[in-house]
């Protein structure tokens, strides 16, 4: 258990140099427009996540602090991933919003409930739930600290969170000022990935689809990835290539990975979570296809047996192969291992001298190895 105490007791030393200093770097979270929509990407560069999952496999997505913040309470604070933002206009605002209900691709049905907000991944059991502890987003827009907490299910939508009402000076840089992400409970909150879907928006633009953006909360960072996609195919069941769909693209993934069995429950085309690409997942993935073309219809599932059964002595040579995360056939050029997000982000990281916590400044590791052992009392 990491020994983090750093602690905030009051808005002012969240905002102040001394108290805390920015440790956040890694992946960053593209914004930019397309088509009058905004669009959220990674970087260039392999990575380990899909295109709508985000999170950070290495030391640079470490917490910025773990204790008490303003109005929150315990909690623990991630200033990463950072924004990066381009194309914008610079007078519209910047909006960052919870998508918690079942489907976050789905507008929710009037009256449904619960909305869903906190999704927990657990290294013991790879278990994806809903979280017992609740989320916030952190802003310190125009110099006051602003807050917007949503429990970890909840019956009502918070709405957009406004994090910036201008983009004047926040466009052209890997910007970590915008917006921090706390995880109510501190501390004492279980250890696992947590993720929340979430989208951004201006006020002249559509807003982004959701993407899901995970935080490590004292699980191994190899373990991220897994768990970050086993988090998405549990929210949005059947979209086997995580492009916000299922359609008939999934289908095909799913035809490809028949017999396969997967490193961890959830990826790839594993639908029901139990490990292996089967029959069950073609019955998911049916049950969750949503055909854009009226007259489109998902396969019946003799046909669906009928076109996997080319493959099934295929799939019997393959049976003791298993799928592991490097091993994603979709992604024939994913390396297993991790980026060096370090590499990736420095270049053209730079803080805003106009930003109301620009003082606060990155840090190398061992810094940060420092900080995050520091005392209280520090
Ligand atoms: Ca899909
Ligand atoms: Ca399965």
């Amino acid at each position: 258990m990491r020994n983090t105490l750093l602690l905030l007791a009051t808005s002012a030393s969240l905002l102040s140099a001394g108290a805390m200093e920015a440790l956040g770097h890694g992946r960053e979270l593209r914004v930019t427009r397309q088509d009058n929509r905004l669009v959220v990407s990674h970087p260039p560069g392999d990575h380990p996540f899909s295109p709508l999952v985000f999170g950070q496999d290495d030391f640079n997505g470490e917490p910025e602090a773990i204790g008490a913040l303003p109005v929150i309470g315990p909690a623990v604070l991630w200033g990463v991933p950072g924004l990066s933002i381009t194309g914008l206009d610079n007078a519209s605002s910047f909006s960052v919003e919870a998508i918690g209900h079942a489907d976050p691709f789905a507008e929710p049905p009037v009256g449904d409930a619960p909305e869903r907000y906190v999704w927990r991944w657990d290294a013991e059991s790879e278990a994806v739930t809903l979280s017992d502890n609740g989320f916030s987003f952190v802003g310190v827009a125009g110099g006051t600290l602003t807050t917007q907490s949503f429990g970890a299910v909840s019956s009502s939508a918070p709405g957009p969170f406004e994090i910036a009402d201008s983009l004047v000076g926040q466009q052209g840089y890997h910007n970590h000022d915008l917006v921090r992400f706390a995880l109510e409970g501190g501390a004492a909150a279980p250890t696992g990935v947590y993720g929340v879907f979430m989208r951004f928006d201006t006020d002249f633009d559509a807003a982004s689809a959701p993407v899901l953006v995970t935080f490590n909360h004292g699980v191994a960072y190899d373990l991220v990835a897994p768990a970050s996609e086993a988090i998405y195919a549990a929210a949005r069941p059947g979209d086997y290539n995580r492009d916000g769909v299922v359609d008939p693209l999934d289908h095909t993934l799913w035809i490809e990975q028949f017999g396969d069995s997967v490193a961890q429950a959830g990826l790839g085309a594993d639908g029901n979570r139990d490990g292996r690409v089967d029959g069950a997942d073609f019955t998911v993935w049916r049950d969750h296809f949503a055909p854009a073309t009226p007259g489109v219809t998902a396969p019946e599932p003799g046909a669906a047996l009928t076109m996997a059964a080319p493959l099934a002595a295929w799939a019997l040579r393959r049976r003791n192969r298993t799928l592991s995360w490097g091993q994603k056939k979709t992604r024939p050029g994913l390396s297993p291992g991790r980026v060096d997000s370090l590499a990736l982000q420095d270049a053209g990281d730079q803080h805003s001298s106009s930003s109301p916590s620009a003082s606060m400044s990155s840090t190398t590791s061992p810094q940060r190895a420092k900080l995050m052992s520091s005392s209280p009392s520090k």
